[in-house]
């Protein structure tokens, strides 16, 4: 099937009030170039999406969030459910991004409950899966990131409520990415899992590439088969660079 692609931009803790203009910057670049053939969302900070989705309004930007609790409500302090998100005007949610698997220990079943969660909410859950360097040295890559599908993927995932993020470790904000031979092999991998778990559902699910994608390398990692599609960091917090790379759909 054909799949329509994703631009996802992750600001991870970047952002304040000014940087709404970010946001109204792309849309009028979004706007002025009508055969845009991909989805386009931004993931700011949670403080910031009622007031991008209110920059947003009327353009093709959607607002998303970086993460959420798996519980609708209760005494979690400092949590954000993704009920609440999606109040918040959020309508996608990254779950399971090595930054949160690395610095709050998430595992496969946290980040499955996550996506979950999301799913419950109406949200669609991007989840993210992805090597260390250690691994990917080991030789592991595909079995990390089949048991990482395996247990982060909820049981009904389909391929509108599902998103699947590749994001090698060693290349998240250094400037490396893997080849795009490496990428095709991996990618196909994901499909293979995907299809053999969720039949047409997966065919038709999107996988992003991510991992220092920039409007350099776009056009070459958004080309090899199986990319559907990238989730960007640093090059993301730039209106500019962002729609840079979001032309390689142009
Ligand atoms: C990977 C990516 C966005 P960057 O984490 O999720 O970040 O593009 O800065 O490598």
């Amino acid at each position: 099937p054909r799949v329509k692609a994703l631009v996802a931009g992750n600001w991870k803790m970047n952002g304040l009030k000014a940087s709404k203009k970010e946001v109204s910057g792309l849309a009028r670049l979004l706007a002025k170039s009508k055969r845009v053939r991909c989805d386009v969302l931004v993931c700011p900070p949670a403080t910031l999406i009622p007031l991008l989705k209110e920059e947003a309004r009327g353009s093709k930007v959607a607002v998303g969030a970086q993460d959420c609790h798996a519980k609708v409500s209760g005494a979690h302090t400092g949590d954000i459910s993704a009920e609440m998100l999606k109040d918040a005007g959020a309508s996608y949610v990254i779950v399971g991004h090595s930054e949160r698997r690395a610095d709050h220990g998430e595992t496969d079943a946290v980040v499955r409950a996550k996506a979950e969660a999301a799913h419950r909410a109406g949200l669609v859950a991007i989840v993210c899966v992805g090597e260390t360097e250690a691994q990917r040295d080991a030789r592991e890559t595909l079995k990390v990131i089949r048991g990482q599908l395996k247990g982060s993927l909820p049981a009904d995932a389909t391929a509108k409520t599902t998103i699947v993020a590749y994001e090698p470790v060693w290349a998240i904000g250094t400037g490396r990415t893997p080849t795009a031979q490496d990428v095709a092999k991996v990618h196909a991998a994901i499909r293979g899992a995907l299809v053999k778990r969720f039949g047409d559902e997966g065919a038709a699910m999107r996988i992003l590439y991510g991992g220092s994608v920039k409007p350099s390398n776009a056009v070459e990692l958004m080309g090899v088969e199986n990319v559907n599609g990238a989730l960007v960091g640093g090059a993301s917090l730039k209106a500019e660079d962002f729609f840079g790379i979001i032309s390689a759909y142009i």
